[in-house]
């Protein structure tokens, strides 16, 4: 059976996993013969031609160090301040450095030329995100014939976006030298081939044409997920238990709202606290009987517009706790650091609603994990942004555009307000989605459909089965 190659931009290191991704691509690499490949996350002098194996966890991990100014040109400059704003819709945060693009060309081509010694000829090699979208063609390159999946973890953007991005046409024949791509949900499909179809009208659906040829490339939603059952049994281990006493101490009686992200202007916290300020303007009786925490740590904090965004924070949690507060009571709670699973289960577990309001999010893992943290006979609520990605997946939560925070404040109150009954059957039609599309169903769907030659020996469905049932 074919050994399976996961590539990211940054490789998994030793110890407890933080996100059900890296639980799930581990969990293929157990089942399968293969290797991780990626960043090391150490940076050198010179350029590393040789990728170094480690044994991470009883996984083979390549890495690569990569030198200061590759990596800053690669990574904070075309990967964070151009291809993440523009997929994100936010042209009004992109720093459009052109000349950042060589340093993203060269990081994707060292990636390749180190990644190639390491490949055998069926290997079936799966990259992941937009920091490598140029890695197949670098392969092909080089002489890789094997099958090559990418799949983008954040939204694909409009045309207009697109053609905002210096060397677009590059990168899109770029994604056509895939044999699969996946996006997370059916509205990327779409703003893919509508890409697709106005670059080159002919070139969808099998045709050549002088323009792109994306008739080699299978493109498909493949929503991602996590593990809720695995989050269910964590909401109520000991850790999540001790969080939850600890909460349950300090909030009394008051309903917990709750808001679990990166500090990222893509989560759409500003207008998320906004909404909480209108929600205890207009309604007086909720004064007192509400809290809402944010968890937020801080990522990619050397980019100016992160830190602008966490200065915007700053702003309007001071300001609705200089409107509201009182001696003896404060509206809200912001934290700006992360916490382990358990503790996050044990939150999710608490809150009596869930506020995930991403302006445009590729999935939005955290709503999958609040469901799975849900206790049955007392579920809270979910309110969602429709523009994550998650949406598609849950209609039965509270779909709110987080733009309009008049409209989201509303849902929080429908939501404070929901009686069991509804709660209930709202979270069971939404457990039920969550578990439909779990994370470890997502990545061998990829796979089966990526290499479905590999079905004639046995699928990596098979695999998996057996070895549960082992
Ligand atoms: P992210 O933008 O990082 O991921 P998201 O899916 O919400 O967003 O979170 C990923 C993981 O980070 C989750 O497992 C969550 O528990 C963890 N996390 C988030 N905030 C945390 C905090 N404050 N403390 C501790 N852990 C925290 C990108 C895309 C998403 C897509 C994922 C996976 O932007 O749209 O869902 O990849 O494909």
């Amino acid at each position: 059976m074919s050994r399976i190659v996961v590539v990211s931009n940054r490789t998994p290191g030793k110890g407890p996993v933080a996100g059900g991704l890296a639980v799930a691509l581990r969990k293929v690499l157990s089942e399968r013969e293969g290797f991780w490949f990626g960043w090391s996350g150490k940076l050198s002098e010179q350029p590393a031609r040789e990728a170094h194996f480690e044994d991470v966890d009883g996984m083979q991990v390549a890495k690569i160090d990569l030198t200061r100014d590759d990596h800053h040109a690669y990574y904070a400059g075309f990967s964070n301040s151009i291809l993440w704003p523009s997929f994100h819709l936010r042209l009004d945060l992109a720093t459009i450095e052109s000349h950042w693009y060589e340093g993203y060309r060269r990081v994707n081509g060292q990636f390749a030329r180190a990644l190639l010694p390491l490949l055998k000829p069926d290997d079936i090699i799966w990259v992941h995100d937009y920091h490598l979208i140029p890695l197949a063609s670098e392969l092909r390159a080089l002489g890789a014939r094997n099958r090559i999946g990418f799949y983008l973890h954040i939204p694909f953007p409009t045309a207009d976006a697109l053609y905002a991005i210096p060397n677009h046409g590059e990168l899109m024949r770029d994604l056509s030298r895939y044999d699969l791509i996946g996006f997370q949900a059916n509205r990327d499909v779409a703003a893919f081939r509508e890409f697709a179809e106005h670059q080159a009208p002919s070139t969808f659906g099998g045709l050549n044409t002088k323009h792109i040829d994306f008739s080699r490339t299978d493109v498909e939603a493949f929503p991602i997920g996590s593990d809720p059952n695995a989050f269910a049994k964590l909401a109520i281990s000991p850790a999540a238990t001790k969080m939850v006493h600890r909460m349950k101490r300090a909030l009394g009686e008051q309903n917990l709202i709750l808001g679990v992200d990166r500090l990222d202007y893509s989560k759409g916290l500003p207008q998320r606290v906004e909404a909480y300020e209108k929600l205890l303007a207009n309604n007086h009786r909720f004064r007192r009987n509400v809290h809402m925490l944010q968890v937020a740590p801080p990522s990619r904090d050397t980019i100016k517009e992160y830190q602008e965004t966490s200065d915007q924070l700053d702003a309007i949690c001071g300001r609705v706790m200089g409107e509201f507060a009182e001696p003896d009571w404060a509206p809200l709670t912001y934290v700006k650091r992360a916490y382990g699973q358990p503790s996050l289960a044990g939150l999710y577990r608490l809150a009596r609603v869930g506020l995930v309001t991403p302006l445009r999010d590729g999935m939005n893992l955290v709503a999958h994990e609040y469901i799975g943290a849900q206790n049955p006979e007392n579920p809270g609520v979910l309110v969602l942004s429709r523009f994550a990605g998650a949406a598609e997946i849950f209609p039965e939560a509270l779909l709110v555009n987080p733009f309009d925070t008049d409209e989201t404040a509303e849902a929080l109150r429908m939501a404070l307000d929901m009686n069991l009954d509804e709660r209930k059957s709202r979270w069971q039609s939404l457990m039920s989605a969550a578990r439909t599309h779990n994370v470890d169903d997502w990545a061998i769907s990829f796979l089966d459909r990526l290499a479905p030659a590999d079905k004639d020996k046995s699928s990596t469905r098979d695999i998996l089965y057996l070895a549960s049932v082992a």
